[in-house]
């Protein structure tokens, strides 16, 4: 593709009107690349549903407790909001016992929830309460149930020696970048970089740069390294691995061992599609990937797609980067980053009306 006009027209051809462009940039071509390849865009795009709709479901619920004629009904809570496009049609109240079910699936999923992750929270023991909730007990049954199954994974702590992989231009070192700032301005310790190319090319200008700003030392090679302990802690910044290119994740598996450099992140684009970030996890099995960090999360919309995955990967989740920012956007809080990101604004201003109700 040519130009961002390009990217946009063969986006609303392929996924239709309702695709919206989060983000377009530039890939390759940095450097001397500029001169001897053409440069490609990456373009990331979304598909958005029915949003008028959704606050239109999200009025209904709301106001439909307020307005109930008959106090003495039982829970005008859980009235039905069905797809009809008439919330005044009579044969809702007839409805009502049958069509309970399924209206909390159906208002979650129209507010663009996670088809995957929808599917997993029908499996917990408490579903038959929440289906049948109103909006604010079911965002404190499924934030209470997110949040346990989160602090039943495994957390490992980073070691002194890091390194960043996985994909090409899924932020691998401006998240390194963000570790360095987080080492020298918050811990108060002189880490330093080894750069890996590994036969593949690395460019580092912007990591030069950078390290050169905040007096961290880049290595390029591994023999002149110095002492790596607690408070000099060693990261190694490695060129993007093709999904499919086995022998790159294996021979860096093979440098990682040799340096002996135990925790292994694993970094993926948030912003990419789901079977993508998968793909990635399974390819980062051959470099032995202990940890798991999220770049892009600013250009999703929510984090809903991202809790089956991280909830799945073995993986320990170790950031969240909000950005493109390197002394900022970047965040260890990964449950509350997850969190604040889970219902949209509109859905939690509803439920924090409703609640208010009772
Ligand atoms: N919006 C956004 N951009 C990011 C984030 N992390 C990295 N980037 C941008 O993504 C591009 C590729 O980042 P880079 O760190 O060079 O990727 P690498 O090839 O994996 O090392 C750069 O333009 C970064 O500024 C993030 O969390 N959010
Ligand atoms: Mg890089």
């Amino acid at each position: 593709m040519r130009s961002a006009e390009e990217a946009v027209r063969v986006i609303r051809d392929k996924l239709g009107d309702n695709a919206k462009v989060i983000s377009v940039r530039q890939v390759g071509g940095e450097g001397l690349k500029r001169f001897i390849s053409s440069p490609k865009l990456e373009v990331i795009a979304q598909v958005v549903e029915e949003n008028e709709e959704v606050s239109e479901v999200a009025n209904q619920i709301v106001t439909k407790p307020s307005i109930n004629p008959d106090p003495l009904q039982d829970h005008p809570k859980e009235k039905v909001v069905t797809d009809e496009p008439s919330p005044k049609n009579e044969k809702v109240e007839v409805k009502e016992a049958d069509e309970n079910r399924n209206d909390n699936y159906k208002l979650l999923s129209k507010f663009g929830f996670d088809s995957a992750l929808l599917s997993d929270i029908r499996s917990w023991a408490n579903w038959s309460k929440i289906e049948q909730a109103s909006i604010a007990e079911v965002l404190k049954e499924i934030t209470v149930g997110l949040s346990d199954r989160y602090r039943s994974i495994t957390e490992t702590i980073c070691t002194e020696k890091v390194a960043l992989l996985g994909g090409p231009g899924v932020g691998k070192t401006t998240t390194l970048c963000k570790f360095l700032a987080h080492e020298v301005f918050m811990n108060k310790n002189l880490p330093s970089v080894l750069k890996v190319e590994n036969g593949v090319p690395n460019p580092d200008d912007a990591l030069r740069i950078f390290c050169e700003v905040v007096g961290v030392t880049l290595f390029r090679e591994s023999e002149s390294i110095p002492q790596v302990d607690e408070n000099h802690p060693l990261y190694l910044d490695f060129p993007g691995f093709g999904l499919s290119e086995m022998d790159e994740w294996t021979g860096a598996n093979q440098v990682l061992d040799d340096l002996g450099v135990e925790t292994r992140i694993l970094v993926v684009n948030g912003a990419y599609d789901r079977e993508i970030i998968k793909r990635y996890i399974h390819s980062s099995q051959s470099v032995n990937a202990t940890h798991i960090a999220i770049t892009h999360f600013d250009e999703m919309t929510n984090s809903t797609k991202l809790w089956p995955i991280i909830l799945n990967s073995n993986l320990a989740p170790v950031c969240i980067c909000n950005g493109q920012n390197v002394t900022g956007d970047f965040s260890t809080s990964v449950l509350n980053q997850l969190i604040a990101k889970t219902f949209p604004e509109e859905l939690y201003s509803k439920g924090f009306a409703s609640y208010q109700r009772i």
